[in-house]
């Protein structure tokens, strides 16, 4: 593939911007090589700026469950922008927006707009903090809530792809309020809660893991959460930043009929525009300033414009329902992958729910962070790369979770299936 343009720029970003990128996933580190430079996406398909095409699975990272410049929410932008791109005062959009995601997500009584997924759990963990009174803060191995100073301990994703799940910069002071347990291990959280439980404010969890690839949750372990934090008067948190929309139109906690105190969405959310949300019970949202003691703000919150990409999304997932589809086509990569591999005789395990898949380079279940880890990432890079040049992008790192949209259609999967066989074979050599 032709890569001089991408490459030319890769040269200047790199001395403009740390690693040459605004997010450190995207730099290709994880998996060796270059990024490409996007010049255009639309549907299931990007371009870069060499007019490589590409199937694309990274989806901007959970956003787009309907993929590139959907003309519906092109349409309704490019209107919105007309009236104006921000006024920093009460809009009419933000109240239809939040009764959407209070319909989708009855949990979340009160909610507020912010800017990011990391806003949203900063913000949602302050609040538990000031609602009770309490420090301390469990999460889990391999989650990634953001990059807020306390919860960038043993945390997922990018963190963990670079080997600094624990960052450089964050005081011993922030970090030793944190208490990190293994995912899916219900003996050691109900063994934590037993002693102390009480200095507890928030449990923050992803109640389906995305980002040390797609883990499940066990069935008793959501369910002991629920149960510890009922128990102890701590604030169950549920980080649905990628899996809000994205699982089901009421994400994880209508899939598990676990009802959390509070829950963190972004992503789908935004409509592809910086647009996230915290809420939960009514009466630990009315500690936030101005009616209570946890401040909170932001210029751009609740910003006229991704607030209508986000209404148009949650409008059109709402009457088109794709959910049964896009579980049928992401089934569909996944058994493509699976019998790819048995044919290679190379080891995998997928994890897969609803339209978010991860292809783990290893022949044990992956239940925690642990398992995650034990996976072969050289062997992902290689098999990252050899669907790269077949077009295909799935996520430039092992501990990420590939999506489906909507835009993927037939032609677009069967060109993914016929990559995906190509790859699995360059492995066995
Ligand atoms: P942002 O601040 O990146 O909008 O959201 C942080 C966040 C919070 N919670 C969960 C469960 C998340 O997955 C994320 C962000 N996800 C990563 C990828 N897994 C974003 C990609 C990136 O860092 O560039």
């Amino acid at each position: 593939m032709r890569n001089e343009n991408s490459r030319a720029l890769f040269e200047r970003a790199q001395k403009l911007m740390p690693g040459g990128v605004n997010s450190p996933v995207r730099a290709f580190r994880a998996v060796g090589g270059n990024p490409f430079f996007v010049a255009k996406g639309e549907g299931c398909y990007l371009w870069d700026v060499d007019g490589n095409k590409y199937v694309d699975f990274v989806c901007s990272w959970g956003p787009l469950i309907l993929g590139h410049a959907h003309p519906e929410v092109v349409a309704a932008v490019k209107e919105a922008v007309e009236r104006g791109t921000t006024y920093g005062a009460p809009t009419k959009l933000e109240v239809l927006l939040a009764e959407k995601i209070q319909q989708a997500f009855p949990s979340m009584e009160m909610l507020r707009l912010v800017n990011s997924g990391t806003e949203a759990t900063m913000s949602a963990i302050r609040v538990a903090r000031g609602y009770t009174g309490r420090k301390k803060v469990v999460k889990f191995e391999g989650c990634y809530h953001g990059h807020a100073d306390y919860l960038l301990v043993k945390a997922g994703s990018g963190a963990t792809t670079f080997g600094i799940p624990d960052s450089a910069g964050v005081p011993e002071g922030t970090a030793q309020d944190t208490i990190v347990l293994p995912y899916n291990d219900v003996h050691a959280f109900n063994e934590t809660m037993d002693a102390v439980g009480e200095e507890v404010a928030a449990v923050i969890v992803e109640p389906i893991a995305g980002n040390m690839g797609v883990v499940l949750p066990e069935p008793e372990f959501l369910k002991a959460l629920r149960e510890q934090t009922e128990k102890h008067k701590s604030v169950l948190i549920f980080d649905e930043v990628i899996t809000g929309f994205r699982v089901a139109l009421g994400g994880a906690q209508s899939l598990y009929g676990i009802c959390p105190d509070m829950t963190c969405l972004g992503k789908i959310v935004g409509g592809g525009f910086p647009l996230a949300a915290y809420g939960g019970r009514k009466e630990i949202m009315q500690s936030v300033a101005p009616l209570g003691p946890v401040y909170q703000a932001g210029t751009l919150s609740g910003n006229p414009v991704a607030v209508t990409a986000g209404l148009k999304t949650l409008e059109i997932l709402e009457r088109d329902n794709p959910y049964p589809e896009l579980e049928r086509k992401t089934r569909q990569i996944a058994k493509t992958v699976s019998d790819a591999a048995k044919e290679a005789s190379v080891p995998v395990q997928i994890n897969q729910i609803a339209s978010m898949f991860t292809v783990f380079f290893t022949d044990r279940p992956v239940t925690d962070y642990s398992s995650a880890k034990r996976s072969d990432t050289q062997r992902y890079a290689r098999f990252f790369h050899a669907l790269l040049e077949r077009g295909v992008y799935f996520p430039p790192s092992q501990f990420e979770a590939a999506f489906v949209s909507t835009a993927h259609d037939d032609e677009a999967l069967s060109a993914t299936q016929e990559a995906i066989r190509f790859a699995m074979k360059a492995l066995a050599l």
